[in-house]
């Protein structure tokens, strides 16, 4: 996968050259270029960003910067303005930034499914406070694409032509939010977004099952029961007697009831959005 990233304060990943992200790059699994969008500005100023239309606080980050640093990264991928006016629609990948609960209710089954096309379409993603959240569901789909590439905004957000402009031109765009809360600018949310994305490319992590039993995996994600090592007592407290049972399926059990109750108490809404056809009896109990 290739992974471009663009922002005024690219010095702010180079810590992707640490931990699992450096070794993935060493791989070969990765490769992350980052990039000053003031490369592109032609004014003694570098500025990126001009008063809002209409009026408002803050500045609005310019689309004349942002197109020509993106017509240079997205070079070849692009298609020709000229077929701009038929966006390709074909694929069941969320082109719109429409948040994908509606699609969940609608078919719930398996998760969505990467056509060829949408692998091969580069994806640009927009950090944006304003954008449908990201999910683990976000994260899985894009783990699947061969490029990805961030526009962190700062200020008050950038002009929304840009968007909209790439998607006529073949350009799988994305916006997002990662959480109800303000940031400064799209760089902390790309770090978030790029790290659930990359751990689950086969091979990022040492240990594929982990991905597998963690919260908000699979159809019904719930938050994962609680886990504990040893000593079976430590300063008083001991360890639920059941899990030194060796009994896998009373643990099971009990690990299951135990995700159930607690993501009912601390996120009802996950609860809410299951799919009550998978839940088995015990499960209907709890
Ligand atoms: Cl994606 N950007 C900013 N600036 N703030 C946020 C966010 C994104 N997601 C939550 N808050």
């Amino acid at each position: 996968m290739r992974i471009d990233i663009v922002s005024v304060f690219p010095e702010y990943f180079d810590v992707l050259n640490l931990s699992l992200f450096g070794k993935a790059q060493a791989k070969g699994l990765l490769e992350v270029h980052t990039h000053n969008l003031r490369d592109w500005t032609h004014d003694v100023h570098h500025s990126v960003d001009d008063t809002p239309v209409g009026g408002g606080a803050g500045m609005v980050m310019k689309p004349v910067v942002w197109s020509e640093c993106l017509d240079e990264l997205l070079g070849a991928d692009l298609r020709e303005p000229d077929t701009a006016d038929e966006p390709d629609t074909s694929d069941t990948s969320d082109t719109g930034g429409e948040p994908d609960t509606a699609d969940e209710s609608a078919e719930p089954t398996e998760a969505p499914e990467i056509t060829e096309t949408a692998a091969k379409r580069p994806v640009l993603i927009f950090p944006n406070p304003s954008a449908p959240l990201f999910t683990q569901r976000d994260a899985t789909e894009l783990s699947h694409a061969d490029r990805l590439l961030f526009g962190c905004g700062r200020y008050e957000g950038y002009d929304a032509r840009i968007p909209e402009y790439y998607r006529t031109r073949g350009v799988d765009v994305r916006e997002y939010s990662i959480g109800d809360y303000v940031l400064n600018g799209g760089e902390v949310a790309t770090s978030v977004m790029l790290e659930a994305i990359t751990r689950l490319i086969p091979g990022f992590m040492g240990n594929a099952e982990s991905i597998v039993e963690e919260s908000y995996t699979g159809d019904n994600a719930l938050l994962e029961h609680r886990q504990y090592t040893k000593p079976a007592e430590w300063r008083g407290i001991r360890v639920p007697d059941v899990l030194l049972s060796g009994d896998h399926g009373k643990v099971d059990r009990f690990r299951r009831d135990e995700a159930l109750t607690r993501t009912n108490e601390i996120r009802p809404d996950l609860i809410e959005a299951l799919d009550c056809r998978k839940l088995d009896k015990a499960d209907r109990k709890t």
